[in-house]
């Protein structure tokens, strides 16, 4: 799988809401309303994960999640990225995922 240019990745960005460019990398935080919503979320999408063999970097703090997804094999970001972070919206769109206020 090729790895994106940053003109690629900034227009994949567009269309994956709650994203952010980090480095080689993209990442968003989901916050659902409680720890077990978070860990079924987890488990969830770790399922897809492993049907895609594609594995995000996955951060758990109580009742929020942190998923970064980079392309390890090719260096930065490719499509599977984009697949994986555009799955998880939807997933946490079904799941409850709520917005919170930046702090
Ligand atoms: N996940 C991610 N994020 N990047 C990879 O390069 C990658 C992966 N490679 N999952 C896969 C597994 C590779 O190790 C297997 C052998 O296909």
């Amino acid at each position: 799988m090729d790895r994106l240019t940053a003109d690629e990745a900034k227009a994949r960005l567009q269309s994956t809401p709650g994203w952010a460019l980090d480095g080689d990398a993209i990442r968003r935080k989901f916050t659902f309303p409680g720890f077990a919503d978070a860990v079924a979320f987890v488990v969830r999408l770790g399922f897809d994960a492993e049907a895609a063999d594609h594995h995000p970097d996955i951060l758990v703090n109580y009742k929020r999640v942190t998923l970064t997804y980079s392309t390890h094999s090719a260096g930065g970001l490719t499509d599977k990225d984009f697949a994986g972070a555009a799955k998880a919206n939807e997933l946490g769109r079904a799941m409850g995922a709520v917005e919170e206020m930046r702090k």
